[in-house]
């Protein structure tokens, strides 16, 4: 009887479990939702003799088996040979180009990914992942059956940009969480990594010709925690293995406001003035202890608390820019993307022309060693140098001003796109100055649509910020960052006339699946049926 009992579970969760499966390719919930997409009536499965077929020059294309083969090679427990040879799976690499499409076609004898360039082929790739059973994220040997849907992808993303900002200064996070932060980003072909890596609160990478910065910059972090900061070489490695994921890690030195831990390493570089009374918050931030500097024309007191807008270096001292100097030498030397994100956001207490000259020399600095500055919105009240992009967080009007000298935006609109916003007010954590943002808000928007004027010719594209004045560990990174960093990607990546709600609310579920089998900690939206 008891056997019985067990016959009938198993073959009813077997029928449940094959009910679960998606019927056609469409069904399966592929996050960012591709451009084109045509059903095949069959399966393919993958099984023990399954290959991997490389076809093209480059020599990229064995890195990229190989990592497809790693993915797929824990949980199936396949052998996955790589070679120039024969295999079922095929990637085909046509050219070298910095084309970021790709062609997925899946047949009941083979796939095929083909792209023109690596980018696009390991965008295929994440998708082709997608495809399985979510146990296929499963680290040991899974007994399922392998099959994936047939059909025919081609697809290639809306911005060129897609980004997400971790705001290492505030809260330190290891290199380890940040190399985990790295592989979710790769999962949704996000390809622009913002490492906010100085701030009020903490200096978090080494800088040789000053090494204060990160003896005493580095000590702390809000809530008095021991801080910490990345040397030259943990940097190197991160921007390494970001490249390896078609990730650019964009650099931000914050300046001329947000600079206290710099201005707490060398007293020198403080501007000499007493701070003003007063309160200097703009926004009514949650209420954390904080404790303000003191007033002291020598290296300003450490500082642990949130409150933002009080500090500046003095843009009249040559030293601040000889400091600047040094500063994004050694980070440039060290950075292989284009871009130096110079901060500039909030500056309270510097006067505006001062704010203006400090801007178009640093502008000068980052030229001078071949990058292109990124700066937030306020930047734009200088003159900006061709190509150098705004990235707008809050005022339309600076996001105007860039656009009518000629410049790109990067959007990253509070309200939309600010990953430490709560979703509503029982957020265990996060702030709430900008808004709530419930999943179904992060995703409904139009960022060409969003500040008036500006229109796609003047996008960069899309970047998610993650400020950390509340996150403290890996837990809250996850809680805070999934699944809104899923639905943010699908506005970076695919067309308007492809989103919809109802189609990415059901896709995102077995997502979800997959976060709770691999410990992401998200937030489980109630616009969700998970
Ligand atoms: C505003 S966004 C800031 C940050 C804070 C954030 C908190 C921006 C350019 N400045 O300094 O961390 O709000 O949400």
């Amino acid at each position: 009887m008891k056997k019985i009992t067990w016959l009938f579970a198993l073959t009813g969760s077997l029928l449940f479990g094959s009910c679960q499966k998606s019927s056609t390719l469409s069904e399966t919930g592929i996050i960012p939702i591709p451009n084109e997409l045509v059903n095949g009536t069959g399966t393919f499965d993958l099984s023990p003799d399954s290959g991997i077929k490389l076809v093209g020059q480059n020599e990229k294309l064995t890195h990229l088996g190989e990592y497809l083969a790693n993915r797929l090679r824990p949980a199936t427990g396949f052998d996955l040979p790589v070679s120039f040879d024969q295999g079922q799976i095929i990637l085909e690499l046509t050219d070298s180009s910095s084309d970021e499409s790709y062609n997925l076609e899946i047949s009941e004898n083979e796939v095929k990914i083909t792209a023109s360039g690596e980018a696009g082929l390991f965008y295929g790739i994440q998708t082709f992942l997608q495809l399985f059973p979510v146990e296929l994220a499963s680290s040991s040997v899974q007994s399922v059956e392998w099959t994936i849907q047939t059909g025919s992808i081609k697809d290639s993303p809306e911005f060129g940009y897609r980004g997400a900002m971790l705001d290492v200064a505030r809260h330190f996070i290891s290199v380890e969480d940040v190399k985990y932060f790295i592989d979710q980003m790769a999962s949704y072909k996000l390809n622009f990594l913002h490492l906010h890596l100085s701030d009020d609160q903490g200096w978090r990478i080494e800088i040789k010709s000053w090494p204060k910065l990160t003896e005493i910059g580095g000590s702390t972090e809000v809530g008095g925690g021991k801080g910490g900061f990345y040397t030259q070489e943990e940097y190197e490695d991160l921007v390494a293995y970001a490249a390896e994921r078609f990730i650019t890690i964009v650099p931000e030195i914050d300046m001329p406001g947000h600079t206290n831990a710099a201005l707490a390493s060398y007293g020198e570089l403080n501007p000499g003035v007493n701070l003003p009374d007063g309160d200097f918050s703009t926004v009514n931030k949650k209420e954390l202890d904080y404790q303000m500097p003191l007033k002291n024309p020598q290296a300003s007191e450490l500082y642990t608390g949130i409150e933002v807008g009080w500090s500046t270096f003095s843009s009249d001292l040559e030293l601040t820019y000889a400091f600047v100097d040094s500063v994004v030498r050694e980070i440039s030397e060290l950075t292989s993307g284009p871009y130096f994100h110079i901060g500039g956001d909030e500056s309270h207490v510097t006067e505006k022309d001062d704010y203006i000259y400090f801007v178009e020399r640093v502008q000068d600095i980052v030229s001078k060693y071949g990058k292109t500055s990124i700066g937030w919105d306020e930047i734009a009240t200088a003159k900006l140098l061709p190509g150098s992009v705004a990235q707008f967080w809050a005022k339309e009007e600076n996001a105007k001003l860039a656009k009518d000298q000629g410049n790109q935006i990067l959007m990253s609109p509070a309200t939309k796109m600010y990953l430490d916003m709560q979703y509503d007010s029982t957020s265990r954590i996060g702030l709430h100055w900008a808004a709530y943002i419930e999943l179904d808000s992060a995703y409904l928007w139009e960022p060409t649509e969003f500040a008036s004027g500006i229109s796609k010719e003047n996008i960069l594209g899309l970047e998610a910020p993650l400020w950390t004045e509340t996150v403290t560990n890996r837990a809250d990174i996850d809680y805070l960052v999934f699944p809104r960093l899923a639905a943010l990607s699908e506005v970076a990546w695919s067309s308007k006339e492809k989103r919809s709600w109802e189609s990415f609310q059901k896709r995102v579920v077995s997502h979800g699946k997959r976060w709770d089998l691999t410990g992401v900690g998200f937030y489980k939206s109630p616009k969700v049926n998970w």
